[in-house]
């Protein structure tokens, strides 16, 4: 019957998706070589200011579980200073006793977390917190990257390496050998230049580049010059911005500082360096800025400022992904238009499953299998086994239903065809947009 051919279907894509590795091509995870707070049984010691975030307390203190427990103990009853100054351990409890035990933990981030301790062969119904405290104190950070990722089916990590981040930078600089594991490819992150030139110019300048507050030729040679040193100090893979909905780039008499800068310095430099643009744009920063990195939300952005800049600029390609649900259909039909433009995950608030299925199916239509349909986001290790959990179960749904279609009109589908897709929908794509091929 037409049911249990679509069911068989159904698993034997998910099947081919489940053994497919994937390049996660956004994450904000990073190797032990960063510094981790946790240091587990291993040689290396805790650094409280390390980079590298794993194991159950950061997974229950992610910013997107901050956000929904202030909604079920307000701020009225525990004041968000209080919140912040509790230890890692401790808000981790709050978080555990309100959210999972207290309710049920039905939203997308409260489940991530059930689904990451199932696969890593921890039993969520024990509910036992210390148990699984002790469980990961037990896990040497390096060998449980190797652990985790086989979990995920992740086969590489693109980390974000933010040059503005005075934490991340120093390290950059103490170190040069610190981005070498191989199991992590470095992203140049510099959202500063973007989003407030006059702040970028004076913590510049402050660095020894020769920048002023009006880009003048000789300020943008030094922002090329501060750029290339970068990328070669990082080994950058591609660049990458985030962006508030109000970006514009309205070509090349734009005289707003962002553009000047794009247009002049950053483009210019990415072009001669062969190196992607990965633009992500639609977060407002601060909506609450009391919640600190969770108080961040979302408005609508300007695809046809995107398309200005993949018309503009022949010579560069942008990945971009959109924070905006009603940007989507725009975008995707912008993305048809322009062979330079390699639209990418479902950002953040999209990372949920009613979205994920809505994008994709939307993309695929559109698309066929051109696109890079997921990124993690994740920002402690362990969350990569979920997302890619979740987001395989989808794309698999979405792209059974759409074999089914095919093969209805005649068109045979066999192993070998799924395997070719799923390789380029997780890690082919992604890999030769960035090497410009
Ligand atoms: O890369 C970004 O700008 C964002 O993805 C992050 O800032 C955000 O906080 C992240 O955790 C979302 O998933
Ligand atoms: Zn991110």
């Amino acid at each position: 019957t037409t049911d249990s051919y679509q069911t068989g279907l159904t698993n034997q894509v998910r099947g081919i998706l489940d053994e497919t590795p994937a390049w996660d091509l956004h994450t904000h995870l990073y190797p032990p070589t960063f510094g981790t707070p946790l240091s587990g049984t291993g040689q290396s010691a805790a650094d409280a200011n390390g980079l590298m975030l794993w194991g159950i307390d950061e997974l229950l203190t992610y910013h997107y579980l901050v956000a929904e427990v202030f909604r079920v103990v307000p701020s009225r009853v525990l004041p968000y200073a209080d919140f912040w100054q509790m230890s890692k351990r401790e808000q981790a409890d709050h978080i555990w006793q309100h959210l999972f035990l207290e309710r049920s933990p039905i939203s997308e981030a409260c489940r991530g977390v059930l689904t990451t301790l199932q696969r890593l062969g921890l039993d969520p119904a024990d509910k036992d917190l210390d148990g699984y405290r002790k469980w990961f104190a037990q896990q040497e950070p390096d060998d449980h990257i190797d652990r985790v990722m086989q979990a995920a089916g992740v086969c590489r990590i693109t980390m974000t390496n933010d040059v503005f981040d005075d934490n991340e930078r120093q390290r950059w600089l103490a170190d040069p050998t610190v981005g070498g594991d191989s199991r992590f490819a470095p992203v140049l992150r510099f959202d500063a230049l973007l989003c407030d030139w006059p702040a970028a110019a004076r913590q510049l300048a402050d660095w020894g580049y020769r920048t002023s507050e009006t880009p003048s030729p000789d300020c943008i040679a030094e922002v090329q010059r501060f750029l290339r040193e970068w990328i070669d100090r990082t080994g950058a893979i591609y660049c990458a911005v985030s962006l508030p909905p109000t970006f514009r780039f309205e070509g090349p008499e734009d005289t707003q500082l962002s553009s000047v800068i794009f247009r002049e310095a950053v483009l210019p430099t990415l072009a001669e360096r062969n190196l992607a643009m990965a633009l992500m744009i639609g977060v407002v920063r601060g909506v609450n800025p009391r919640l600190s990195i969770a108080g961040d939300g979302v408005e609508k952005a300007d695809v046809s400022s995107i398309c200005r800049l993949c018309t503009d600029f022949p010579q560069n390609r942008f990945m971009v992904t959109l924070l905006s649900r009603e940007n989507q259909h725009e975008f995707t039909v912008a993305a048809r238009k322009f062979d330079n433009l390699m639209p990418f995950g479902c950002w953040w608030f999209l990372n949920n499953p009613s979205l994920i299925e809505e994008m994709t199916r939307m993309r695929m239509e559109l698309l066929g299998t051109s696109f890079a349909p997921q990124h993690s986001d994740a920002r402690v290790l362990e969350q990569i086994v979920y997302k890619w959990a979740h987001s395989r179960e989808i794309i698999a749904k979405v792209l059974a239903d759409k074999y089914a279609e095919v093969s209805r009109a005649g068109w045979p589908i066999s192993d070998e065809v799924i395997r070719r897709d799923a390789k380029l929908l997780l890690h082919d794509n992604f890999q030769e947009f960035i090497a410009g091929r």
